[in-house]
């Protein structure tokens, strides 16, 4: 098969690429390891910035999104009593929209079918090749036969664990990365949420973040040991331990129910430099990781793929090269300050191991300067709702 662009991976990234590229007529296959259930499967991301539903708008894909979508105006720091609200509308003019990510990737999914969007799932050991050649392939198997795809670009869109970015050389590859000393407990349940806005809560036992998908569907996190295993977390001692950490308030107005979905994820922070080598560019996950604290992930991946289609549309369509040539300086610039601000917001509301009274004292004192000064909250509103593109 010859393509324009071969994109590895179905996730987010890939297929909100697939779509801007088929809609500016740029010819273009997606290539997906799992099937379409696993990847539907997998619950991730809750809230979406303004350039993820600008995006959807964008491939007038956002019909559910606009129905079922929660927007909200604001969310909150907790810290023992205090409530710290976050009012980024007024702040920032600007809001974002609770929509699963389970969701985009659904209507991205059922979408590709109707217009045109070649999705092939269940490949197998795909492999990159020739990525410094004007000519580079894609080869994989599908149910037990070798297949091969030409393209003049690929866009590595699969993930962490994907092969892409492992073909870019290591003698001009740079790589930035923190492992954090917890991970993330998350359980869904279709229980009403707590409260109608996020709550991010720095409890003396730790993290917690009450979430939601939609007023009748739960999403909540509390941070444990990397040493802990999901089936030793009892719903019971799931809710028991975010009610102690969400505080009186919250807890009072928790509806516990059985978990549909839980489990634990580590956190890190990842950069991978530089985002294009040859004819090779990669976007989301497959670049870069942020801790889900600044609820940055699947919106760096939508912020990835605005840039790579426009430098693949301008190659094909006008025949432009710069933003090609430009692409990874211009998302790894929105890259690191997402970074930032999602390695801020974790040392701000998570309480580390190897921390004492100092840092401690450190996190009160920059939440009593969060509660106290606007300028402080607009830098968090502005960060949260999403930097622009
Ligand atoms: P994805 O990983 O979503 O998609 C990559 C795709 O490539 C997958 O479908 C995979 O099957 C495919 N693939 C991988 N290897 C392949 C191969 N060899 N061949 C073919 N296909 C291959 N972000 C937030 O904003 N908030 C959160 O709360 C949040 N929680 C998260 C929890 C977990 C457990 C994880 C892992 C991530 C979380 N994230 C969160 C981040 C997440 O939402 C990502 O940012 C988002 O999925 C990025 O999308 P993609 O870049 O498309 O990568
Ligand atoms: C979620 O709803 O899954 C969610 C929301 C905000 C975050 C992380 C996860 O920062």
């Amino acid at each position: 098969m010859k393509t324009q662009v071969a994109i590895i991976g179905a996730g987010p990234a890939g297929l909100l690429l697939g779509h801007l590229l088929k809609a500016e007529g740029v010819d273009c296959v997606v290539i997906e390891r799992q099937t379409p259930d696993y990847v539907l499967g997998r619950i991730r991301a809750g809230v979406l910035e303004q350039i993820t539903v600008d995006l959807m708008a964008r491939l007038g894909l956002d019909e559910r999104l606009r129905a079922e979508g929660l927007v909200e105006e604001g969310f909150n720091l907790a810290d023992g009593e205090r409530l710290i609200r976050i009012d980024v509308a007024n702040l920032t003019g600007q809001t974002v929209v609770v929509y699963g990510q389970t969701e985009i990737t659904k209507d991205l999914m059922d979408a590709a079918p109707a217009r045109g969007l070649p999705v092939i799932y269940g490949a197998e050991d795909v492999a990159v090749f020739d990525i410094e050649t004007d000519a580079p392939y894609v080869t994989y198997t599908l149910d037990g036969a070798p297949q091969r795809i030409d393209a003049r670009f690929i866009a590595g869109c699969d993930g962490f664990h994907g092969p892409s970015r492992k073909a870019i050389p290591a003698s001009v590859a740079r790589e930035y990365e923190r492992v954090y000393p917890f991970g993330w407990l998350g359980i869904l349940a279709d229980v009403p949420p707590c409260n109608h806005e996020l709550i991010y809560a720095n409890h003396q036992r730790g993290f917690a973040l009450a979430s939601m998908r939609s007023h009748t569907r739960s999403r909540y996190y509390i941070d444990v040991p990397l040493t802990e295993k999901i089936e030793d977390w009892s719903d019971d001692r799931i809710w028991d331990e975010l009610a102690i950490r969400l505080g009186p308030d919250a807890a009072a107005n928790m509806t516990r129910g059985p978990s549909i979905e839980k489990s634990i994820a580590p956190l890190r922070s990842y950069v991978f430099e530089p985002m294009r080598h040859g004819s090779l560019l990669l976007c989301g996950d497959a670049a870069h990781i942020v801790p889900p604290t600044g609820a940055k992930g699947l919106n760096l991946a939508a912020s990835d793929v605005h840039y790579a289609a426009h430098a693949l549309t301008h190659y094909f369509k006008r025949a432009d090269n710069d933003a090609i040539a430009g692409y990874s300086a211009k998302a790894l610039a929105r890259v690191w300050k997402s970074e930032r601000f999602s390695w801020t917001l974790t040392k701000l509301m998570h309480r580390f191991p190897d921390d004492g009274p100092f840092e401690r004292a450190m996190q009160v004192a920059e939440l009593d300067y969060i509660a106290s000064s606007t300028a402080a909250q607009m830098s968090i509103a502005e960060n949260y709702v999403g930097l622009p593109v």
